[in-house]
């Protein structure tokens, strides 16, 4: 336990902890001291890692005083808190966003420029965190930001990976990954704590035994393994508070070189230890498509039960009566990732510590609420009952008894209807019996959300329907949100600068009040600075891929931006046929080249490793970029750009540079978007479909100032119902014909037709995403886009309108909506 409320015996450590002294002065002393003793070098002898370390460490040390306070105060309070469980954390840097939580950032620059140091260069150094995939794990960063800022007691849980998602190269124009060794120059934000490990068992089998005249049940694993804590820190903005983010390490223990493997075989002892600590290796690059390997579950229930441990033994007070824990957490469920939680809490409960069944799943089902991120089938997560069994024989017998009391309550209810019972099973049994984690999820939680207003409606009408019927009043949506700090304030300084000039400061933590920058668009002049803080941005960008990539960004140019991971359904295609159909048009003399509208494309995206289709159409977007970019008939018109390895760091440099963004996945596929949002918020347009947060931006934001093509969801379902045939769309359109043609000639292949003929084939005979369906609509809006751009000062009033009425979007409202409808965690001080 934490030293609950023992009396400090020295006189200096009964005084509150200080930060140092809040000055230039004050910063150089704490600076160089972290050189000199910290890092063991003098400055005249330092490299810029040195200094980038010794700057991390001083800034942890003004976080230091107030970390130490919100930690007391919380045990002193012991109010109700939120444990957010994510297997995901896409942090992006630490250091700049530091800098703003403690408002140090001209008094760093300063005492950095004294001491002969551009704080620049060392901002550079940072390697971030890339904890995540993308939008999921970027969204539980959001959020542990949002509730520090907001004061409300939390902990974020999560796994410390040895390597975070890869970092993409391109060889010849296709993906080659290599692993991203974040922590290989040190890493100043954590703080391991190996005296708080847990140890967590696998394997084995179980057993009854009497225990006083009652049965029980326990578990005799075969293997362990320990999980270390680093903590990490989570600053509220300007608010004085600090929470923690802890992630877990993968340690072997002794038990288990002993258990498993032979004493005595150094070799083999070193090679269990490796066994051990494969467990928080590396992060699965895999989004939205898990693989159902046995590595993950191991992630999984690991990082799950060290939580849970962690929680009941470390964070709450000695003798806490377990029957009161739903007043005191709530264990949030970033996707079903986590959810083996749920049988291991009720494991603790009764295996442990000797609850009756009934009373611990009380307990259970009123400490769990669930998120779900996808509408994709085969995003749902099941892990084939064979494998659960194997790995956590245990799990799967209080699965088993779940599931048999749900069912039950579900015939109860609707009689002997079996194709229902079979339907809302936690078992599946087809392709092979396996445990469906959103049913268990559900069956298990308070509250079961979705992440946009489409989104849950869809989880409500179709995914989840039954459920629904069954328990009405559980499901509810909360949208997506995005932290205004690192995503405006941060990325986007001279916006905010420009901000705060018209409104004052205020509106960081406050995005609502974005509002009264309406009235601004009207004025001729803040229009003008408007402009000028995009085209500044464009330079920014330019300079900044020009030294990462040795890529242009021509500022005259609109810049057309698709970021996101590879997805067939996110349709990067469908960009990519507007490309190809510009170009064609100017090939064929079709259009004349002036009329054609001066665009730079930038498209950011990471393919999951084994995703054979998305790999291509990297592949295939890279070779059409050669070929634009250097043909003289184009005039420079359209350039292609896409660098590797796109990153949170990489988009905070790109968003705030862009003019139109793309958000044109096929409708009822993508659960929300978040990178929608943070566009809009930057004063890009949106040129979109009817799905995921998408609506609500249009509903916000206004028809004039947003670009909405394509089917809606219904006609989507409508057109797949009647059966949908690509390759009627083919022959119907010309221009369609003519650009798939292109491809298919080798034009970007050097005259072979090998190499794209799989992604060809793909959207002629599958195209399970309806690119071709949408084509036509897709690029009549481009076509608007051209005419509305044209008019630069009527858009820059709609760019100026997207920000004013898009502060709905911060993740501080997500954070209100998830308090008020699941948590009911109110702010603590
Ligand atoms: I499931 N999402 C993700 O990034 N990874 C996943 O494994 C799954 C969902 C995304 C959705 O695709 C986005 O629409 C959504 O905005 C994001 O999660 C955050 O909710």
């Amino acid at each position: 336990h934490i030293a609950h409320s023992r009396e400090e015996r020295h006189p200096l450590a009964k005084a509150p902890v200080t930060a140092p002294p809040n000055t230039v002065d004050g910063f150089v002393k704490q600076f160089l001291d972290n050189l000199n003793f910290g890092q063991g070098v003098a400055l005249s002898a330092s490299g810029v890692n040195d200094q980038y370390l010794a700057l991390a460490r001083t800034v942890r040390d003004y976080l230091m005083a107030r970390w130490l306070e919100t930690v007391r105060r919380q045990l002193v309070s012991q109010a109700k808190g939120v444990c957010y469980l994510s297997a995901e954390y896409l942090l992006g840097r630490q250091l700049g966003n530091s800098l703003l939580a403690t408002g140090l950032e001209d008094v760093a620059a300063e005492a950095l420029a004294e001491c002969g140091i551009d704080i620049a260069d060392l901002r550079a150094q940072e390697v971030e965190p890339g904890l995540g995939n993308g939008g999921l794990g970027r969204l539980a960063a959001c959020f542990i930001d949002s509730l520090a800022t907001m004061s409300v007691p939390s902990i974020g849980y999560g796994i410390r990976y040895e390597y975070g998602i890869f970092r993409q190269t391109f060889e010849d124009g296709q993906q080659v990954e290599k692993p991203d060794r974040w922590l290989s120059m040190g890493s100043p934000w954590e703080f391991p704590h190996p005296e708080a490990a847990q140890t967590i068992s696998f394997g084995g089998r179980t057993e009854q035994y009497d225990d006083d005249g009652v049965t029980r049940t326990r578990w005799i694993p075969d293997w362990d393994v320990l999980a270390i804590p680093y903590n990490y820190m989570v600053p509220g903005y300007l608010n004085g508070r600090v929470n923690t983010l802890r992630l877990w390490s993968a340690q072997a223990t002794k038990a288990f070189d002993l258990r498993i493997f032979n004493a005595g075989d150094y070799a083999e002892a070193v090679r269990a230890q490796t066994f051990a600590e494969n467990i928080s290796k590396v992060l699965y690059p895999e989004d939205s498509t898990p693989q159902g390997k046995e590595l993950r579950l191991q992630q999984q229930y690991f990082f799950a039960a060290a939580s849970i441990a962690d929680f009941l033994d470390v964070v709450l007070p000695p003798d806490y009566d377990l029957t009161k824990l739903p007043d005191r957490a709530i264990f949030q469920l970033n996707d079903t990732h986590p959810v083996i939680a749920v049988p291991e809490l009720m494991r603790q409960l009764v295996d442990v510590r000797g609850l009756e069944w009934e009373q611990a799943w009380e307990i259970t089902q009123g400490c769990f609420a669930y998120t779900c991120h996808t509408l994709l089938p085969e995003a749902l997560e099941v892990w084939s009952v064979d494998l659960l069994g194997r790995l956590l024989p245990r799990h799967l017998e209080i699965i088993y008894r779940i599931n048999e009391e749900f069912l039950a309550a579900v015939r109860e209810r609707y009689g002997d209807d079996e194709l229902r019972v079979r339907n809302m099973s936690i078992i599946g049994e087809h392709p092979e019996r396996s445990v469906r984690m959103a049913h268990l999820a559900t069956v298990a939680s308070v509250k079961v959300n979705g992440v946009a207003e489409l989104h849950s409606q869809l989880l409500r009408e179709k995914v989840l329907h039954d459920f629904h019927e069954f328990y009405p009043g559980k499901f509810t949506n909360v949208t997506n949100g995005i932290t205004p700090r690192r995503f405006l304030r941060l990325a986007n300084k001279s916006l905010s600068e420009l901000i705060t000039d018209a409104l004052g400061p205020g509106w960081v933590t406050d995005l609502d009040r974005l509002r009264e920058l309406e009235t601004y668009a009207e004025d001729p002049e803040f229009r003008e600075r408007f402009a000028e803080v995009k085209a500044s941005n464009k330079r920014r960008l330019n300079r900044v891929l020009l030294e990462r990539d040795g890529l242009e960004v021509d500022d005259t140019h609109m810049l057309d931006v698709m970021v996101k991971r590879l997805h067939e359904y996110k349709r990067q295609m469908l960009k990519l046929l507007h490309i190809v159909t510009l170009y064609d048009g100017i090939v064929s003399g079709r259009v004349p080249i002036s009329e054609v509208t001066p665009r730079t494309f930038i498209f950011g995206a990471k393919a999951a490793p084994g995703y054979r289709i998305a790999k291509d159409i990297i592949h295939l977007i890279n070779k059409v970029g050669s070929v634009v970019n250097a043909d003289p008939a184009v005039e420079g018109r359209l350039k292609v750009l896409f660098p590797p390895n796109y990153n949170v760091t990489l988009a905070e440099r790109i968003i705030p540079a862009a003019d139109l963004s793309e958000q044109i996945s096929l409708a009822g596929k993508e659960a929300s978007g978040t990178g929608n949002m943070k566009f809009a918020l930057n004063g890009a347009l949106t040129i979109g479909t009817d799905d995921g947060a998408n609506v609500e931006i249009r509903q916000l934001v206004g028809d004039d100032h947003f670009f909405l093509f394509g089917m809606t969801e219904p006609e989507v379902e409508e057109l797949a119902a009647k059966g949908y045939v690509p390759s009627d769309f083919y022959r119907a359109d010309p221009n369609l014909r003519s650009a798939i043609d292109l491809i298919a000639s080798g034009a970007f292949s050097g005259g072979d037709r090998s190499v794209f003929e799989p992604v060809i084939s793909n959207l002629l005979y599958n195209d399970r995403f309806m690119v071709l369906a949408d084509y036509a609509a897709y690029i009549a809006a481009q076509e608007r886009v051209d005419a509305a751009y044209a008019d630069a000062d009527t858009w820059t009033r709609s760019a100026i309108l997207n920000v004013a009425r898009c502060g709905f979007f911060s993740s501080d409202r997500s954070m209100r909506d998830y308090i008020d409808r699941i948590w009911h965690t109110p702010p603590s001080f």
